[in-house]
């Protein structure tokens, strides 16, 4: 799969590539990142990538002309842009992208962005939360992070890919390993019992108790 990341900051996304499965994923061939500088598409002597907005108003707007001239090569790509009021990021989401053979994130800049670049270069509107970040650059890391673990052969264990939270609708359970005991502090009996029908009822009881309290959305109750 290759991944084409369209940002002011390049620099941003070097450490969190190289490393982890990410970094893996990468020496292996299966997934190939591609950064744009947009500022290769600025405007004059400054590669000025952003102006004011038309109607007034604090802040500032990224201009639809770099954006284009970015975009254009990569029209047979899907084109994902980050933004605050983009639909929420989920883990269908992310399945339907690990599917892609050519997937381009565009990080955009908290003020927004010129609507026509979304009308007429943008495929998707993506948010990964309700809070505000300075730009698109951390979500497009979510994105590759959230995508990378579902290419084959990333995650040795494929059961790990398909228990984990949000797979079965719930939250996961507490986990715990050895010590049996660290300053006072046990692990519950019932996960030393050697009683497997047990372990899976306590296991089940908890998730859904955390799912109550955290996520009460995520259950119809
Ligand atoms: C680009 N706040 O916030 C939440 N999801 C995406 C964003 C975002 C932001 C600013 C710029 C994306």
């Amino acid at each position: 799969m290759r991944i084409n990341i369209i940002t002011i900051f390049p620099d941003f996304f070097t450490s969190p590539l190289d490393v982890s499965l990410v970094g893996k994923a990468r020496d292996s061939g299966t997934l190939d990142v591609r950064l744009f500088d947009l500022r290769e598409h600025g405007r004059g002597v400054h590669r000025q990538v952003d102006d004011a907005p038309f109607g007034g108003g604090a802040g500032m707007v990224m201009m639809v002309q770099p954006l284009a001239e970015a975009l254009e090569p990569l029209a047979d790509t899907h084109r994902v842009l980050f933004t605050p009021g983009g639909t929420p990021l989920d883990q269908e989401t992310l399945d339907r992208w690990a599917t892609l053979e050519d997937l381009t994130l565009v990080c955009g800049r908290y003020e927004g962005i010129d609507e026509r670049v979304a009308e007429h270069f943008i495929d998707e509107e993506i948010s990964i939360g309700d809070y505000v970040l300075l730009g698109g650059e951390v979500a497009a890391l979510v994105a590759i992070e959230g995508v990378t673990r579902l290419l084959t052969g990333v995650v040795g264990n494929p059961t790990s890919v398909e228990t984990e939270s949000f797979r079965e609708g719930l939250l996961e359970e507490p986990h715990y390993t050895r010590p049996a005991e660290f300053r006072g502090w046990g692990v519950p009996e019932v996960l030393r019992s050697g009683d497997h029908a047990r372990i899976e009822a306590w296991r089940e009881e908890e998730r859904l108790r955390r799912t109550r309290e955290r996520r009460p959305d995520l259950l119809d109750e």
